[in-house]
């Protein structure tokens, strides 16, 4: 296969051995990590994403795949652009409580710290007492909040519902993303219950362009 359907193909297939050679080719030939990620790695995660909705691919495939993606940004992070800003602001991120999903959660700290972000990555299934908590304690400019599952959505909107009970919205801007969320979800119904900013990222560019215009 081309470099390209390989490497995408090693992330459908759950495949690690020669993963790093075929990294550094790509690189080599003038690809960026990010493009890596997006163009290929992402296409395959895509895949098997279908694969796994239509009952073709196991849960334990599932997971060799995921192990593959870690793999592999773990591999590329080092080698990205990083800009010389610092000190731009600091963010708590979350993966919501019962979603263990974090790969999504995990490129959105990389894209923000290379971007001069001090990011506090507090991991998954995290409850809102321990996202607030460590809100509090970090001095945190907003709150990050990921997730994938259908029923991570409402867990999103139980969270701000809490926030705005407790009075604290105007304090954290709230950024969402997460495959199961739409923007009109976030910006038409949990606007509106929700007293400070909350706002979707499609992505994690979206999440960094956001943070800007959050902290501007
Ligand atoms: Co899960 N899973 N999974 N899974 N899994 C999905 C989400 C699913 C859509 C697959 C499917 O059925 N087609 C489905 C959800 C269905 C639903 O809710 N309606 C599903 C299911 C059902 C499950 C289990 C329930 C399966 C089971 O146990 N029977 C279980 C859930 C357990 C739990 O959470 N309690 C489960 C488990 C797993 C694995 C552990 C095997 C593994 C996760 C490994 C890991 O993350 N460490 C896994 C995987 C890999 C997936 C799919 C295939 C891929 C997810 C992924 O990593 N994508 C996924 C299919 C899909 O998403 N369509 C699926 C790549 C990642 C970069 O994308 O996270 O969306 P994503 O992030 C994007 C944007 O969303 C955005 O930026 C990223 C791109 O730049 N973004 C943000 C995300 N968070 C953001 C936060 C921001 C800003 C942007 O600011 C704060």
């Amino acid at each position: 296969l081309p470099l390209d359907e390989r490497l995408k193909r090693r992330v459908i297939d759950g495949e690690r051995n020669g993963l790093e050679a075929d990294l550094d080719t790509a690189m080599a030939q003038g690809r960026t990590p990010l493009s890596i990620i997006n163009d290929l790695l992402l296409d395959g995660m895509k895949v098997v994403g279908e694969l796994f909705g239509s009952g073709q691919m196991q849960l334990p495939f599932v997971l060799q795949s995921a192990e593959v993606m870690k793999t592999a940004v773990a591999y590329l992070e080092p080698h990205m652009e990083k800009t010389d800003d610092d000190g731009k602001g600091r963010i708590v991120l979350a993966t919501v409580k019962g979603d263990v999903h974090d790969i999504g959660k995990n490129l959105v700290d990389i894209i923000l710290s290379n971007n001069g972000y001090d990011v506090v990555n507090i991991g998954i299934k995290q409850p809102i007492n321990a996202i607030l908590d460590a809100a509090e304690e970090h001095r945190a400019d907003a709150i990050g909040m990921s997730g994938l599952l259908v029923k991570s959505t409402v867990i999103m909107k139980e969270n701000l519902a809490e926030m705005a009970s407790r009075g604290v919205a105007e304090r954290w801007p709230v950024l969402l993303g997460g495959a199961a969320l739409t923007r009109a979800y976030v910006e038409d119904d949990l606007r509106s219950i929700y007293p400070g900013q909350v706002h979707y990222a499609r992505d994690a560019f979206e999440g960094l362009s956001l943070m800007d215009r959050v902290m501007a």
